[in-house]
C-alpha cells in the first residue's frame, strides 16, 4: 500500500494524497479559459457563391458575442487577478469581452466608450456588471480617457486590440480550425475584418503556429473605417482624420503598428480590400436571412468579400488562385446590434 505522508501546502500540512488532488485542481484552474471552441460551419449558400466550399468560424457564439474574448480572456489570466481594477476602452465588443472576464474574475471593470456606441450596448455592458463612461467621438478619444484613468485610478489598462497577448489569445481561433479541419484541409484563404487589426495578428501568429503562413489573408474593412488599407496604401501608418462608416466596431483611426508590419512582410500574403456601407449591410441582411444569424456591420465587412463579389474580382485579377480551396471565414460576431439597430441603418444607408 502506499504511504500517505504529510506535506506543506501554503503553510499547512496536508496529506500527499490531498495535496495531489489540489494540484490537479490546480493546473486545471490555470489551463481554464474564458472563451468557447466555436462552431465550423460549411454554408451551403455561400460556398455556391463563392465557387469553392465556405466554412464559417462562428465567432458570434463567444459569450460575451465576439471573438475579442479570445485575446481578451488570455490577457487578463496573464496579468492576473490582482489588481484594483480593469479599464477598457472600446467600440463596444472588446468592452464586451472585458467586462464579462472581469465579472468572471470578480474584478471591477469599467468600460469607455465613444458616444457612437448604441444603447443597446451600454445597457449590456452594465449588465455584466461593469461601470460605463461615455467619452468623445470616436473609439480613440475613449482611449484617451482609459489610459488617464489607468493613471490616476491605478487601474489595468485592457487595450482592445495592441498587445501581444491578444494577439496569442486570438491566435486560438485558427488552431481550432486546424483541429476541425485536419491536416489535409488547410484553406485556400482567410477572409476577416481589420479594425484596429488585433484580429489580423491574432490570425497571423495563429498560422504561423500551425505552419499555414502561405495561406493569403484577405483583410477587409469599409469605407470610412479603413486605416489598414490606407497604411498599405501610404506604405507607412496613417491616422484617419474621422471615422465615417457606421461600422463603428472597426473605427479605430491607426492601425496598429504589429498589423502594418505584418502587410509589408513577404513571407505573408495579405491582401487588403474595402466595402462600401451599404455592401456590409447587404451581407448582415443577406446573412441573417440565409444562416438565421444577426451580426454587427464590423462582421459584415468580412462577409461582404462574399456577397459583394468581390473574391471572384480578386480571383480575375491573379491575386487569388483559381481554382481556390476552402475559404475560411471569420465570423467576427458583434453585440451592438439588434432589430432596432438594423432597421436605422436600413433607413440611414438605403435612401
Ligand atoms: N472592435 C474593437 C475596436 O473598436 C472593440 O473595441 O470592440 N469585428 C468586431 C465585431 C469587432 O468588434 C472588432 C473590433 C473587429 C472585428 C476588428 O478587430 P481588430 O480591432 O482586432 O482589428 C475600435
Amino acid at each position: 500500500m502506499m504511504s500517505d505522508k504529510s506535506v506543506a501546502l501554503g503553510g499547512v500540512m496536508i496529506s500527499e494524497s490531498e495535496a495531489r488532488l489540489r494540484r490537479i485542481d490546480c493546473s486545471y484552474i490555470m489551463a481554464e479559459h474564458f472563451h468557447l471552441n466555436t462552431p465550423l460551419l460549411e454554408s451551403v449558400s455561400m460556398s455556391r457563391r463563392a465557387g469553392t466550399p465556405v466554412f464559417l468560424k462562428m465567432e458570434n457564439s463567444q459569450p460575451s458575442g465576439s471573438f475579442k474574448i479570445r485575446g481578451i480572456g488570455h490577457l487578463c489570466q496573464q496579468l492576473g487577478t490582482k489588481s484594483k481594477g480593469v479599464v477598457c476602452s472600446s467600440g463596444g465588443n472588446a468592452g464586451m469581452a472585458a467586462a464579462y472576464v472581469a465579472r468572471k474574475m470578480g474584478v471591477p471593470a469599467t468600460i469607455v466608450v465613444p458616444s457612437s456606441s448604441p444603447p443597446t450596448v451600454i445597457q449590456k455592458l452594465k449588465d455584466q456588471g461593469a461601470a460605463v463612461q461615455i467619452v468623445g467621438k470616436v473609439w480613440d478619444d475613449a482611449n484617451a480617457e482609459a489610459l488617464r484613468l489607468t493613471e490616476t485610478e491605478g487601474l489595468t489598462y485592457v487595450p482592445p486590440f495592441d498587445h501581444p497577448l491578444l494577439w496569442q489569445g486570438h491566435a486560438s481561433v485558427i488552431s481550432e480550425v486546424a483541429a476541425s479541419l485536419g491536416p489535409s484541409g488547410k484553406p485556400g484563404a482567410v477572409v476577416l475584418s481589420v479594425g484596429g487589426g488585433g484580429l489580423l495578428c491574432g490570425v497571423v501568429q495563429g498560422l504561423k503556429d500551425v505552419g499555414w503562413t502561405e495561406v493569403p489573408i484577405v483583410a477587409m474593412e469599409t469605407v470610412g473605417a479603413d486605416c489598414f488599407n490606407a497604411a498599405v496604401k501610404a506604405g507607412r501608418r496613417v491616422t484617419l482624420d474621422d471615422i465615417t462608416s457606421e461600422a463603428k466596431c472597426l473605427g479605430a483611426k491607426t492601425v496598429c503598428e504589429q498589423a502594418f508590419k505584418y502587410s509589408q512582410c513577404k513571407e505573408l500574403k495579405i491582401i487588403s480590400e474595402l466595402v462600401t456601407d451599404q455592401q456590409a449591410l447587404h451581407a448582415v441582411e443577406t446573412f441573417l436571412d440565409e444562416e438565421r444569424v444577426l451580426v454587427e456591420m464590423a462582421c459584415g465587412a468580412a462577409l461582404a468579400a462574399i456577397y459583394s463579389g468581390l473574391l471572384h474580382r480578386l480571383q480575375d485579377e491573379g491575386r487569388l488562385p483559381t481554382p481556390l480551396g476552402p475559404l475560411l471565414v471569420i465570423v467576427c460576431g458583434g453585440s451592438s446590434v439588434d432589430m432596432e439597430q438594423l432597421t436605422n441603418l436600413r433607413n440611414k444607408l438605403q435612401t
